[in-house]
């Protein structure tokens, strides 16, 4: 069993499938902190956990003209400045149920848990980078290239790209992180060292990282070129073509009612909706809309949680509303909506976002309870 030496794991996680792992934290404690603890933070593997001995673990980072490096552990805390940033990461998969709910999609059945927000510490990529000697700014196009030490069966690691440059971009903020809420990575994070791109979808957020290389093309690994894209609801698996669609790299604006939960029985008098919201690209939340009422009339919920640098909102907004129950109302329907920075704002249904892998999932969240009298 190539999973035999994977790690023990929270017992309150719902689990996707087991081998490779793949869970989510229940949504009502998603949103308990502003920081996901890391035994609840959901994991997205593809292939078994790799075991690594620190002691001999090395990065790899391909310099300019054919020069490499080989960094240990040691040098990578002793000789770069530890950078901390606060990022969510979000799966491009978060939300998946609801679009198979529409028509089938391919691809693990993600409730609104695969997302998490954590402080990361590490070493930034821009300073390996130009400790590598690589220049601030590079002419024509050049990906950054990461490898995990993730291996599937034809021995091709688990691979993605980032443009280059984002990878040096000071405001970018690109960790190549070995700390995750001040704990040492855990092992389903990526221990011992992971990429973290803020604002970017979690496939590029390389874990395990092995080896970083400069290439005029994207990475060529299967999640790179043949996975992670959207697609228009026309396309189906007899006429897609990956090479049509750019790489999934900022994600659209999403937000979700963690509290109450569909099927909820809710007090008559007063309710309280609780839930995140969050942006791409660094673009900030800057408002979250609530009905009751199916999307009818809207009410603006309290945003709580941490004040962001706009342009670098990497972190998600958590959101509170208290609100009156409409007198006379059996059920409700609960629907969230969030506008970020550059007024960018959710679809409101699910059909015209449909896409044959379930991606970018991000449709107006909608829980129906009812009210107990
Ligand atoms: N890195 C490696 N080496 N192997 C993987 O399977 N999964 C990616 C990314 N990095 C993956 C990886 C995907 S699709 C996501 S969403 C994030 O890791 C999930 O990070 P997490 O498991 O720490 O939440
Ligand atoms: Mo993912």
């Amino acid at each position: 069993d190539p999973f035999a030496g994977d790690p023990p794991r929270h017992p309150g996680l719902r689990v996707n499938s087991q081998k490779p792992f793949n869970a989510e934290p229940p949504a009502e404690l998603l949103t308990e902190s502003f920081l996901t603890p890391n035994e609840l933070f959901f994991t997205r593997n593809h292939l078994p956990v790799p075991a690594v001995e620190p002691g001999s673990y090395r990065l790899r980072v391909e310099g300019p003209g054919g020069r490499g490096l080989s960094l240990s552990l040691s040098e990578l805390r002793s000789r770069f400045p530890k950078h901390e940033v606060t990022a969510t990461l979000q799966c491009a998969g978060n939300r998946r149920t609801e679009m198979s709910l529409v028509r089938p999609v391919k691809g693990l059945a993600w409730d609104i848990g695969a997302i998490g927000t954590a402080r990361w510490g590490g070493a930034r990529l821009r300073d390996v980078l130009l400790h590598a000697g690589f220049e601030e700014r590079r002419e024509g196009e050049w990906h950054v290239c990461f490898e995990g030490l993730d291996v599937d069966a034809g021995g091709a690691p688990y691979g993605a790209s980032i443009p280059y440059g984002r990878a040096v971009s000071p405001l970018a903020d690109v960790l190549l992180a070995y700390e995750m809420n001040g704990q040492e990575l855990p092992r389903d994070h990526g221990f011992p060292l992971r990429v973290v791109v803020p604002g970017v979808v979690g496939a590029r957020s390389v874990k395990w990282l092995r080896r970083v290389a400069v290439s005029p093309t994207e990475s060529p690994s299967h999640w790179q070129q043949n996975d992670y894209k959207g697609f228009s609801p026309c396309v189906d698996w007899d006429t897609v073509d990956y090479r049509t669609a750019p790489a999934i790299q900022e994600l659209p604006v999403q937000s979700a009612i963690t509290h109450p939960r569909p099927g909820a029985a809710v007090p008559a008098d007063e309710l309280t909706v609780k839930g995140y919201a969050w942006s791409g690209g660094g673009r900030e939340v800057v408002r979250v809309d609530v009905s009751l009422d199916g999307g009818r009339t809207w009410q603006v919920a309290r945003l709580t949680g941490e004040r962001p640098v706009p342009g670098r909102a990497w972190a998600w907004a958590l959101w509170e509303l208290q609100v009156p129950v409409p007198a006379g109302a059996a059920e409700l329907e609960i629907v969230c909506k969030a506008v970020d920075g550059s007024y960018n704002v959710q679809p409101d249904t699910v059909a015209p976002i449909w896409n044959l892998r379930g991606v970018l999932s991000n449709a107006w969240h909608r829980v129906r309870v009812t009210v107990s009298r």
